[in-house]
């Protein structure tokens, strides 16, 4: 299994490697995922109200206290829990610039998040399986901003991004989704809601059917308002058994299948995790794609507009130029001369700059021409848009700050290359790995039922962390056939 996922992340990272990279360095599009990022151990991450129930939950997974918890909103840290052979913690600077863990994306985000980052080894059985990230609990009054001195729904996006797995916990006290709850689900967690879980926590804490219904009323109430779909997506209804409490007098049956339910969840991270890097990859190619071609169009239009201009100048001056020799009118040579120079001059100050900010403006006008037709399908329409709202304020940046001139035109090749990756190649990785993953699930079953001598490697001595997040395997060469046939044969020079 492990090597069959390594050759998918080899093939991810190849196509990383030609052409996204290159076309995001040469149209300064955001940085694609590291290396450390590509071999990311599975993920999941925690969001929620604080004292929502989060760290009880990590710590009732993991059967230790690892977590803090309490009432009182006094953990404001993200905190990575992965394996380790030996309990040890270590801090958000040593984090961050580990090349071989996946985290140095977050240095970006400023000094402030990073002091708030922690890294805990833990030798508990399940983070064998998926790393755990525990958040600081979300705010929830409305307030400007959030104080904390770092962009937080930016950081949650991050982390969400990069995750197999989000969990959002809410409790029967904090149902509601207003101040920061309302900015993370609008900001961070548009498009990832098929990582979503749901979680309505602390059921025990509902004293009759009452309770349970106003608090699950008053979710979906809320729910609906920040989640733009017609259906809600299923609500975990479940609670940690904490000695204690006092007990509820509804049923806990169908509150701790949930739990049971929300921990198989888990357990399926691991199989999530290509898939979730390949709808990564499909995602930056397809925002990369909407970037490269506007900025393209621009361009081009930009440089039609100055060869135009220069064109009117280089035609008019020598025009005048000879005419005035014909005529006889040498004296207006040297005014010609500084007229032209003026001309060029306000060209090159005036004219051209406002044509750039012009070109600038009608951005969307040039999206829209380009996607006229996909634009027609509506459902098509509205992934392309929110894409394009995505993608707009960066594009608009790099072309104010760099200017339109900058960019050298995109080749034919480049363009096909890019398209037939997002139209073939991404899809066809995809159907590959459901393949890999039935047969893998299949070769499973008929091992256990053979005894076949194709045993698994059992893990001989507990590696270290490095060597966890970033195991070396033999390997091949595994890009798809067609590659070597379609448009990059073309570019392949040498
Ligand atoms: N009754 C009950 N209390 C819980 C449950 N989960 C957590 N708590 C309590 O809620 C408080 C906050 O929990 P904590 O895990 O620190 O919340 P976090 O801020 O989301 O990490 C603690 O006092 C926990 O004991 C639960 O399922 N039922
Ligand atoms: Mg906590």
């Amino acid at each position: 299994m492990q090597q069959v996922m390594e050759q998918f992340a080899d093939m991810i990272r190849e196509f990383y490697n030609d052409p996204l990279d290159p076309l995001a360095k040469q149209f300064m599009f955001r940085r694609p995922p590291t290396v450390g990022e590509l071999r990311r151990p599975p993920q999941v991450l925690m969001l929620g109200n604080h004292s929502s129930g989060k760290s009880t939950f990590i710590n009732h997974l993991l059967g230790v206290e690892v977590q803090k918890t309490g009432v009182a909103p006094t953990d404001d840290n993200f905190t990575i829990i992965t394996y380790g052979p030996h309990e040890t913690d270590r801090d958000g600077p040593s984090v961050v610039s580990n090349p071989d863990l996946p985290y140095e994306g977050l240095r970006h985000f400023g000094d402030q998040l990073v002091s708030h980052i922690r890294l805990k080894l833990q030798p508990a059985e399940l983070l064998r399986t998926v790393t755990l990230i525990d958040s600081p609990g979300m705010i929830d009054e409305a307030k400007e901003e959030n104080g904390r001195g770092f962009d937080f729904p930016g950081v949650v996006r991050w982390f969400a991004e990069r995750a197999d797995l989000v969990m959002i916990f809410f409790d029967p006290d904090k149902p509601g989704t207003t101040g920061e709850t309302l900015q993370v689900f609008k900001e961070s967690l548009n498009g990832i809601d098929h990582k979503l879980l749901i979680v309505l926590n602390k059921m025990d804490q509902c004293q009759n059917l009452h309770d349970f219904a106003r608090a699950y009323g008053a979710l979906c109430w809320n729910l609906g308002k920040v989640i733009p779909r017609k259906d809600l997506p299923m609500i975990y209804n479940t609670f940690v058994p904490l000695e204690g409490k006092p007990k509820s007098d509804l049923p806990m049956e169908d509150f701790e299948k949930a739990r049971g339910d929300l921990i198989d969840a888990l357990h399926r991270a691991p199989t999530r995790r290509m898939d979730n890097q390949i709808t990564q990859m499909q995602s930056f190619a397809e925002r990369l794609r909407l970037h490269v071609f506007v900025i393209n169009e621009a361009a081009g239009r930009y440089r039609r507009s100055r060869v135009g201009s220069y064109a009117s100048l280089v035609l008019l001056f020598p025009t005048l130029a000879a005419g005035a020799i014909v005529t006889g009118l040498f004296v207006a040579l040297p005014v010609l001369a500084v007229i032209a120079i003026v001309a060029v001059t306000l060209l090159e100050l005036v004219f051209l700059p406002r044509k750039k900010k012009r070109i600038i403006a009608q951005f969307d006008e040039i999206f829209e021409g380009l996607h006229d037709r996909e634009l027609l399908v509506r459902d098509r329409a509205e992934d392309l848009r929110a894409m394009w709202e995505d993608v707009h304020p960066r594009a608009r940046e790099v072309a104010e700050k760099r200017g339109l001139q900058s960019f050298a035109k995109m080749s034919r090749v480049d363009r096909d290359v890019l398209n037939e990756l997002i139209d073939d190649c991404i899809p066809k990785l995809r159907s590959q790995l459901y393949d890999a993953l039935r047969n893998i699930s299949i070769d499973a079953g008929q091992r256990s039922e053979e005894q076949s001598d194709v045993a698994e490697e059992p893990t001989v001595e507990e590696p270290k962390v490095e060597e966890i997040l970033v195991e070396e395997q033999p390997v091949e060469d595994v890009a798809p056939p067609s590659r070597r046939f379609m448009s990059w044969g073309k570019r392949d020079t040498g």
